[in-house]
């Protein structure tokens, strides 16, 4: 058990010490690969903040993955087999994965405004190859976000943005929520958190409660072997921020998790809970001082 917690909380503590150290290499890769990129999804460089020294597992460096549809082209609303090969920068497949929060690698799908949110689990074919039916919403550019632990090393996100074909949503500013509470799938759910300064610890706590009854929700479901599992993303899609949950085994109506905000800003984040077996996401817009 102890030994469970270090293990997580190192963890934690390289996700959050990665995405901290992300935003130049972030900024400058990224965003310019947005505003640059062509009509077809291609395989390409990404992102890669994989690890630093100090008392983390030693990094597994440089790795990249490719990105690459079925089709030729990318239409809102077709399914289309996404293949992501995992790589080092030599180009060797990187064939061990070590699980984290029950999957080997987690993969977030965004549009450029954060309207659109999608987390799957790609099934590994072996030789650093996963494979996923991927689909859009609507036209309009999407990031996709590999978060996984390569054996041996650390939390590694890779990111892409794909151009997707046909009518895009509204273009909306995301601005902050006036008040963080909101009824989503039949449920009530309110956040707060506990600071709102960039580079302070913050805890979340979720509250969940009937949406109905008000009456509060004391049974949740485990949800990828936590109570419940947290993305942030700011408000450019830039800085991905994998939060974890401080009690994984607490089943409601309480969920609590720990993070950081990097740098001031607006930022998006989602929670994911599961309840009479049904896994339901509820979004939040907050902007951090
Ligand atoms: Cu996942």
């Amino acid at each position: 058990m102890y030994m469970h917690k270090i293990g997580l909380i190192s963890v934690m503590l390289a996700v959050l010490f990665l995405s901290a150290c992300s935003s130049v290499r972030e900024a400058s890769s990224s965003k310019s690969q947005h505003g640059s990129h062509g009509t077809a999804p291609s395989p390409a460089s990404t992102d890669e903040h994989s690890g630093h020294g100090g008392e983390m597992p030693k990094a597994s460096t440089n790795l990249k993955a490719a990105f690459t549809f079925g089709s030729t082209s990318l239409q809102a609303n077709e399914k289309s087999e996404l293949t992501i090969q995992i790589t080092d920068d030599a180009g060797k497949a990187v064939t061990d994965f070590q699980e984290n929060h029950e999957k080997l690698l987690h993969l977030i799908i965004v549009n450029h405004n954060l309207s659109s949110f999608q987390h799957i689990h790609p099934v590994y074919q072996g030789n650093g190859k996963f494979t996923v039916s991927a689909s859009f919403d609507a036209g309009g550019d999407y990031k996709l976000i590999a978060d996984f632990i390569p054996s041996g090393g650390t939390s590694t996100t890779l990111s892409q943005w794909v151009k997707v074909a046909g009518k895009e949503a509204e273009h909306t500013v995301l601005k902050a929520d006036a008040k963080l509470r909101q009824e989503v799938s039949g449920k009530d759910v309110e956040l707060s958190l506990s600071s709102l300064k960039a580079k302070e610890e913050v805890t979340l706590r979720f509250t969940i409660r009937d949406a109905q009854t008000k009456k509060e929700i004391t049974n949740l479901q485990p949800y990828l072997g936590a109570v419940g599992h947290v993305v942030i993303l700011s408000a450019d899609a830039e800085q991905y921020i994998h939060v974890h949950p401080l009690e994984e085994k607490a089943t409601g109506p309480l969920a609590k998790f720990a993070t950081s905000f990097p740098e001031a800003g607006i930022y998006k984040l989602w929670g994911q809970f599961q309840h009479n077996g049904e896994v339901f996401t509820v979004p939040f817009v907050v902007e951090v001082k």
